[in-house]
């Protein structure tokens, strides 16, 4: 095998191109402060197109920008509905409820995707001595629960019934990309309906730093008060932005091939005795699977691994997260598949 690690851990551990150094080193800057930086500005009106929306916003990272969509949009006191895997909730640093001042409602799934009929349940009653729901927030593609994809119809669904019943509705979209690829629809089709949307550049697109914000030019407006609140105005940002430009332009067009990654590593991994895992569950770039059987602890088997250069994180004491990626090809895949194969065989 050769020595070269396979990082399947997470797919935030992409390095930038040539194409993005490049792009960085020529990059034209100014104060983004003053709204100066001529990068920022290109790289949010071109987020803005792309989602067909009035504005956006260049934020440092994927929590801030949940975060500031949160705080946007909701009052200290006030409940936030989301899935009890999602990550506002469970790896943002309780920030909604440090930060924004509100509080958690959560909704159990088997696979991260909530229902209105889940969601309708939880939304408290209109009594003046009870908190109130003022957002929905839905996770797309949901993380933790393995890459799992909404349905677009079940989507706009769950948005026009909170619309009706005078909520907002927040997509944690860090890899909507990877969601409109397993939908064959637009990321302006899939998210068209939320109040906010907050998406990756750092993750399957490759950039090596930052999220945008698409919304309402108003609510942009609300949003980048409350980033400089938060710490995150940015001065000649264009630097960064330069490389969240290529990712954007780049990335989208590529994710198949981290998909078709994802197919042949669960369906490798699948065939080993031990591991517990579905194949056909697996929508996009993200595989979770349960290794019980082998008696092993997800710790213990990830140190297993890794002293063969395999790498992935765990997701609880039985069941593992790999994460596919521009900087891993098929090969990688197929020897990630031979050395867990390896580690596991008994007696080994
Ligand atoms: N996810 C990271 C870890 O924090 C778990 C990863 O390796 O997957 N929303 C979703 C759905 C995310 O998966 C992440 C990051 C974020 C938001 C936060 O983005 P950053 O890390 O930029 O703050």
């Amino acid at each position: 095998m050769s020595s070269q690690v396979i990082d399947l851990r997470s797919d935030t551990v992409t390095k930038p191109s040539a194409a993005m150094r490049q792009a960085m080193a020529e990059a034209e800057v100014g104060d983004d402060v003053f709204l100066e930086d001529p990068t920022v500005n290109r790289l949010q009106d071109r987020a803005a197109e792309i989602f067909e929306r009035e504005a956006g916003l260049f934020v440092a990272s994927g929590s801030m920008g949940n975060l500031t969509c949160i705080m946007a949009q909701t009052q200290p006191g006030q409940e936030v509905i989301c899935e009890a895997a999602g990550h506002i909730y469970n790896y943002e640093m309780a920030a909604m409820t440090a930060v924004a001042g509100v509080l958690p409602r959560v909704i159990n799934t088997d696979n991260g995707i909530m229902t209105w009929e889940q969601i309708s349940r939880a939304v408290r009653p209109k009594i003046y001595y009870r908190a109130q729901t003022a957002l929905i927030s839905l996770e797309n593609t949901h993380n933790m629960a393995g890459g799992t994809v909404y349905p677009t119809r079940l989507a706009h669904a769950i948005c026009d019934r909170a619309h009706e019943a005078g909520l907002k509705v927040h997509l944690d979209g860090a890899r909507i990309f990877n969601a409109a690829v397993h939908l064959g629809q637009s990321v302006a089709e899939v998210s068209k309906k939320f109040d906010s949307v907050q998406f990756c550049l750092s993750k399957g697109l490759g950039a090596p730093v930052g999220s945008i914000i698409v919304g309402s030019r108003e609510f942009i407006e609300r949003c980048r008060s409350i980033r400089k609140m938060l710490g995150g105005g940015m001065r000649q940002a264009g630097v960064i932005a330069a490389a969240g430009l290529v990712a954007l332009e780049h990335g989208p067009e590529r994710l198949h091939i981290d998909h078709d990654n994802a197919e042949i590593l669960a369906r490798g991994l699948a065939q080993i005795p031990g591991i517990r895992l579905d194949p056909t569950y697996v929508q996009s770039n993200i595989v979770i699977y349960d290794i019980r059987e082998t008696k092993l602890s997800s710790k213990e088997f990830l140190e297993r691994i890794a002293r063969r250069n395999v790498l992935g994180v765990p997701v609880d004491p039985e069941r593992v997260r790999m994460v596919t990626h521009l900087d891993v090809n098929r090969s990688d895949v197929e020897n990630a598949i031979r050395v867990i194969g390896e580690v596991l065989r008994p007696g080994m």
